[in-house]
């Protein structure tokens, strides 16, 4: 993957991107494909979502995709795929090694047992909805599921010693101490002592791990780098950590700071941090999910021109190349796992909660090192208020905190008026549509007074606020006279009155997250999309689908500024 670091030195990485070949099979079972006998009549691009080409544009089908990769000996390898949408099955030489539910997340696919020399790599991509073999993608959700190998692939030669993870979090941002923990593993016990060494900040620790007959394990340890430059979104400051262990390297990008919740404050580096933002779908009418790096660097050129230091990657776990420009720029981040409206059923059912744990751990094993990675969220607008399912709740959260105790956690709320699940999570994120979906921009303030007095009563107004969605649509180039909905000059009016209301008028909310920053393709499967997604969109950006601005932009844009301006 086009990292801005480079993660490896010695291990051997064979990166897979270019064109495939490919072959749309459509309305097929995948356990009725004879792999050997696919006819590969088109070609399609990896990273690149088929949907969203001219070609197959609307279709949902299975699709196969091929590739040649080499295996040079019979180390053994490991197949990196950083998104498949949102099913998928992989071969080698027409044998399975692997099958993956759910996209937006890195997986690896162990490639061991076969001679050496070139091999034929199937990847076998599903992009229709079937909640019993994928429940994390469903037709009813506000956006496009677009399918492919919409992330890029990689083929690593591992060795026979091999570093597995690398997670280094912050735990005292002024004496500059790391806690670097480091999971190896081994294709056979190993003869001899592993040597380890990490560095960073012109500093090296040295371990010397003995072989056991686990053929794994997980090294701990921790460096204090006196003097080294603290990360914030201010002095957005980085430090590369390279690990070797054995023949094996890592190279990591991380920021020394730390993220705390007090009170109603949350701290960077023990400061107060006020998050000025959007909601971010990974999508364009070109490329679907698959949004190259060249229009990431263009949105968030926007982002910081509207003078925003905050995104919410909604509704999914982040790109690490995204991720990357956003620790370099000094923009907070919202990093959530997929999820949008989940029915009380699906919270008590076990497929949906494993698929969830699994989206949960690739998350935060793919981004627990961005330093611009702020707080994990997760189940957006989800029956947060029904008592069968606060337990789903309990779990997840959970989950996110055993793996990742250094990040405060989060979800957006569409209940604050019967929500009962605040008290779980260390900030209270509210979602309402005041003067779009009901009420009018006059009632905008007095219907999140509302929202706050309800969260101060049932004892959780102690925490941080953050209005995590709230917006209008606009139709770009539509203005008149009236200036009613859909028109460009209702959104502009109603973000004047809500980031007036929010952060002129009073001090609670410590961020916002304006849905949306692009408009977006929805899916037509949606509940009546024809009299809510003009387009079959989802209009409330304020650039639209090719990222033309609309009045709202300068609106955004001035007002941040005043903000900014005020912290100096
Ligand atoms: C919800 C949802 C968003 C979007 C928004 C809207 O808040 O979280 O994804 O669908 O509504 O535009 O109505």
């Amino acid at each position: 993957m086009a990292r801005r670091f480079r993660p490896h030195d010695f291990r051997r990485v064979q990166l897979l991107d270019s064109v495939w070949d490919f072959a749309f099979l459509g309305d097929v079972d995948a356990d009725h494909v004879d792999i050997r006998r696919i006819s590969f009549n088109d070609r399609m691009a990896v990273p690149g979502c088929f949907d969203a080409t001219p070609a197959y544009a609307g279709r949902r089908g299975l699709a196969a995709y091929r590739t040649r990769i080499l295996l040079p000996d019979r180390t053994p390898h490991e197949l990196v795929l950083d998104g498949v949408h949102h099913w998928g099955r992989i071969f080698v030489e027409g044998k399975m090694v692997g099958e993956h539910v759910g996209g937006f997340t890195r997986f690896g696919v162990d490639i061991a047992g076969f001679e050496p020399g070139q091999k034929d790599l199937v990847v076998l991509v599903d992009n229709r909805m079937n909640y019993e073999r994928c429940p994390l993608h469903l037709d009813y959700f506000d956006w496009y599921h677009f399918g492919g190998i919409s992330r890029p692939a990689e083929l690593h030669r591992l060795g026979y010693v091999w570093i597995d993870a690398v997670r280094v979090v912050t735990e005292d941002y002024s004496a500059r101490r790391l806690a670097i923990e480091i999971d190896w593993a081994s294709a056979a016990p190993s003869p001899d002592k592993i040597q380890v060494a990490v560095t960073c900040a012109g500093k090296t620790v040295r371990q010397t791990v003995e072989p056991d007959e686990e053929n794994a394990g997980q090294i701990e340890l921790k460096m204090e780098l006196p003097g080294a430059a603290l990360w914030s979104p201010e002095e957005p400051n980085l430090h590369e950590l390279y690990v070797t262990l054995g023949e094996d390297d890592y190279r990591q990008r991380i920021g020394i700071r730390q993220v705390q919740c007090q009170g109603r404050q949350i701290l960077i580096n023990g400061k107060p941090v006020r998050l000025l933002g959007f909601n971010r779908h990974e999508a364009h009418p070109q490329f679907g999910h698959a949004v190259p790096e060249q229009i990431m660097l263009a949105d968030l050129q926007q982002l910081r021109d509207m003078g925003c230091n905050f995104v919410r990657g909604s509704h999914y776990p982040q790109d690490a190349r995204f991720l990357d420009l956003c620790d370099e720029m000094g923009m907070c981040v919202w990093n959530e796992s997929i999820g949008w409206n989940q029915k009380v059923e699906h919270m008590t059912d076990e497929r949906f909660l494993r698929a969830q744990e699994v989206n949960i751990d690739e998350m935060i094993a793919a981004s627990c090192n961005h330093a611009s990675v702020i707080m994990w969220g997760l189940l957006n607008e989800s029956p947060s208020n029904k008592p069968e399912a606060r337990a789903g709740y309990e779990r997840l959260i959970g989950r996110i905190r055993q793996l990742d105790p250094s990040r405060p956690v989060t979800y957006a709320s569409s209940h604050p008026i019967d929500d009962i699940c605040f008290d779980l999570v260390d900030i209270v994120s509210i979602n309402q549509y005041p003067g779009w979906y009901h009420n009018t921009i006059a009632d905008i303030p007095a219907h999140i007074d509302k929202c706050l007095a309800r969260v101060d009563g049932i004892g959780q107004g102690d925490k941080p606020f953050i209005m995590s969605e709230i917006g209008a649509a606009a139709i770009y180039g539509c203005r008149d006279m009236n200036e009613d909905r859909w028109t460009e000059q209702y959104q502009a009016k109603l973000l004047e009155a809500t980031i007036r209301y929010l952060f002129f008028d009073n001090d609670r909310a410590i961020g916002l997250a304006i849905w949306q920053y692009c408009d977006g393709r929805s899916m037509p499967t949606l509940p009546s999309p024809i009299m809510t997604r003009a387009r079959g969109f989802n209009n409330k950006g304020v650039v639209d689908e090719y990222r033309r601005p609309k009045l709202a932009y300068e609106v955004v844009k001035r007002l941040f500024g005043e903000l900014n301006a005020e912290n100096g």
